[in-house]
Order: C-alpha cells, then structure tokens, then sequence
C-alpha cells in the first residue's frame, strides 16, 4: 500500500520573495497541503485498494469512489492535486518565467494578446466567491479559463488543468490581507511558463 505523499519543493520557501513571501510558502505547503495528504490518506484506509489507483483518476471519475468516502476524496484528494499543480507552476527561476513557446503561442491566439489572457484569468480569480481556484485549462484541444469552488479540481469536469491560482485567502493573506487583486498580480511574476508549457505539450 502506498500513501499519498507531501511533494518536496524544488526551491526554498523564500525564494519566491517578495511575490509569494516565505512565512505564506511554509504554512501553505508545510501545514495546509500537508493536511489534505493526511485526511486523504486518512479517508482511503477504508479501502486500501484506492491506494493503488492513480489519484487523477480518481478525481475524473467520482462517481467511481464508493459513497461514503466521495466527499472526502473531493475535497482532500483534489486539495493534494491542485497544490501539487500549484507548486510546480511557480518558480523563482527567471529562465522558466519567460513567456514562450507552444502555449505562448496558443495563448496568443485563443486570447488575442497575453494581456487579454491576463485580464481574463485575473477577472475570473478576483470573481471566485469565497474559496477556490481560476485555471488555464484545455478542453477539447482547446484553452479556456475556468474557475472552481473549494478543491474541485476541472479534471472531474472533463478539462485538463494546465495552470493554477490558488485564491483561497491562506494562500495571500499574510502579505496581501484583503488584496486579493495585489495577489494575483504578483503571482503573474513568477509563473512557470516552461511548466506549463511541458504541460500543455504533453496534453
Ligand atoms: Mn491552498
């Protein structure tokens, strides 16, 4: 039986200063992922067998996770998957920063401009009511932004995430309080753009 992970971060708590400070870096991987992994795991000990199954697939089929441990898969398993995505797609890394490449490209095209794209993922992030998510998803072979309440991620909608903003306020409130806007515009500074292009190249 193998357990659901706290993924390791290939960079330091501090190195995404002063986008994403460090103390917020700390307590949302060390305290907040860390409890989605352990409330999973926690919830698939009814049925071992889970263990074995790709957590992915288990997000996109739901319906396929027994009754009573649904809710608890939802909201745990799609919490460890959205940060696992979330990690990944930031950087401190200049080189990864720049925008380029295929899903440049694409972006340009859907969106018209990579300013249209950020005008359009910044609304849908500031528009989430409460806690959740905006994404850059593909759908059908095509991009589109999405957002989603708590930790649903868009796999269990059909899409495949490309990129995350996490606007649960424990991702910014330390440094940014009610700023949620003051947020995501610094969160444009530090997306992985080699990421998710890997990502997008692969889907
Ligand atoms: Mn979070």
């Amino acid at each position: 039986m193998k357990k659901h992970e706290l993924p390791i971060l290939s960079y330091k708590y501090d190195s995404l200063e002063p986008y994403i400070d460090a103390k917020t870096m700390e307590i949302h991987h060390s305290k907040y992922h860390q409890a989605y992994v352990d409330k999973l795991n926690l919830s698939l000990e009814k049925y071992p067998e889970l263990f074995e199954k790709d957590l992915k697939e288990l997000i996109k089929n739901l319906d396929s996770v027994p009754e009573n441990i649904r809710i608890a898969v939802r909201n745990h398993g799609g919490g460890h998957l959205n940060h696992s995505l979330y990690w990944q797609i930031i950087t401190p890394d200049e080189k990864e920063r720049k925008f380029e490449g295929k899903i440049a490209d694409e972006i340009k095209k859907t969106f018209g401009s990579f300013e249209e794209f950020r005008k359009k993922l910044t609304e849908s992030a500031l528009g989430v009511f409460g806690s959740g998510w905006a994404w850059l998803v593909v759908d059908n072979g095509k991009l589109e932004i999405v957002t989603t309440p708590n930790q649903d991620s868009p796999l269990s909608l059909g899409k495949i995430p490309i990129l995350c903003i996490d606007v649960w306020e424990h991702s910014y409130y330390l440094r940014y309080q009610n700023r949620r806007s003051d947020y995501i515009d610094s969160f444009f500074n530090v997306i992985n753009w080699k990421k998710a292009n890997e990502i997008f190249e692969k889907n």
